[in-house]
């Protein structure tokens, strides 16, 4: 009895976090179990659910830019209890999307692309923000002006994937950080 009401509420709790954040994020509707959802499923054998469907992001945001490179940040938030590791994205807005992380190189901040992706650990969350690991756009095609939306998709190591739009907004501090003229780690490209 008890464990029915633990399974209910869990499930409502689910549908709220994804209602929640239904202006921001485009829920796959492929493969909803809802409907389906085994009355008597024992606690303790974790079911491999679709990672798309269990992955959110709070506030997902763009840099501004004219054109070239830019970032994009929010906190991917990980409602399953399984590990979910994010290794590649893509967007309209550029062919050249890389998951970023930025270290200390002898003292200098470089930015590279991160080694086996972000990892969103079971029930928790991974903070993508100026600075740390982000969402590198490359080759932005058209400048990303303030309040401008501009879709990702990211797919996971089990080719999952997950999609939401970031809004455009002015970021002034770091700004040296997502510069063209910034060291990538070995590549030395300086005007
Ligand atoms: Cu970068």
């Amino acid at each position: 009895m008890s464990s029915r009401f633990t399974l209910s509420a869990l499930a409502l709790a689910t549908v709220v976090v994804v209602a929640s954040c239904g202006s921001t994020e485009e829920t796959p509707t492929a493969a909803a179990p809802a409907t389906t959802a085994p009355a008597a499923a024992p606690a303790t054998s974790a079911a491999p659910a679709p990672a798309g469907a269990t992955l959110s992001i709070t506030d997902p945001w763009v840099k501004t830019a004219k054109e070239g490179m830019t970032a994009a940040f929010g906190t991917l938030v990980n409602n399953s209890a399984a590990d979910i590791t994010v290794v590649s994205g893509t967007s309209p807005l550029s062919p050249m999307i890389e998951l970023h992380e930025v270290v200390d190189q002898d003292g200098k901040m470089v930015m590279q692309p991160k080694q086996g992706g972000f990892v969103i650990p079971a029930g928790g969350s991974h903070e993508l923000k100026p600075g740390g690991d982000h969402i590198m756009i490359m080759d932005a095609k058209e400048p990303v002006d303030p309040g401008a939306e501009v879709p990702f998709t990211l797919t996971f190591a089990d080719g999952g994937t997950f999609e939401f739009t970031a809004i455009g907004k002015d970021f002034a501090g770091a700004k040296e950080d997502y510069q063209p003229g910034m060291d990538m780690g070995g590549e030395s490209d300086n005007g």
